[in-house]
């Protein structure tokens, strides 16, 4: 799938309005995504057996990966050389399912419209979508 102008234009400035909430909306995604598809706790393990939103670690890694996404929205116009080494990450030593991105990409969706109702308009929705998609697309490139 490709970002046309238009895409990447709203995925910008719906990133300069969120910027400043990153932190806790990747915090609140990645606890919702733990809860919602309980299957993805066992990447997690290492940090407990109930993990939930609340768990400090989660909130912390919830900024870690909102982070980055912040980066990837830096670097839009060439998604796979930016997410190179975190593909390769994910890919040979996490050996995270691909599957798994698409999960949190929707708890990223939902939080971020949860947290900016006004702003997370109907084209919003689409090109921010579509992106989160190109993210999951570039991050799975190591494992082909
Ligand atoms: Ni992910 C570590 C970014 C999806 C499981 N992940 C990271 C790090 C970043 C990151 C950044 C820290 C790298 C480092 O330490 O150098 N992860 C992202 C992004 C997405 C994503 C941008 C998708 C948008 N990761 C997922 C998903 C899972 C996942 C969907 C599992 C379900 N990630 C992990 C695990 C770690 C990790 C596990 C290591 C955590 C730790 O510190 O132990």
């Amino acid at each position: 799938m490709s970002l046309s102008d238009k895409d990447k234009a709203q995925v910008r400035s719906f990133w300069a309005k969120i910027e400043g909430k990153a932190g806790e909306i990747g915090a609140e995604a990645l606890g919702r995504m733990l809860v919602s598809y309980p299957q993805t706790k066992t990447y997690f393990a290492h940090w407990g057996q109930d993990l939930n939103a609340q768990n400090p670690q989660v909130r912390k890694h919830g900024a870690v990966i909102m982070g980055a996404v912040g980066k990837a929205v830096k670097g839009i116009d060439d998604l796979t050389r930016q997410m190179n080494a975190l593909s390769e990450l994910h890919a040979f030593k996490l050996r995270v399912d691909p599957a798994n991105f698409k999960m949190l990409a929707h708890n990223i969706i939902l939080v971020s419209a949860m947290y900016f109702p006004a702003d997370f308009t109907a084209e919003v929705h689409v090109s921010v979508d579509k992106f989160l998609q190109s993210l999951a697309w570039a991050l799975s490139e190591r494992y082909r």
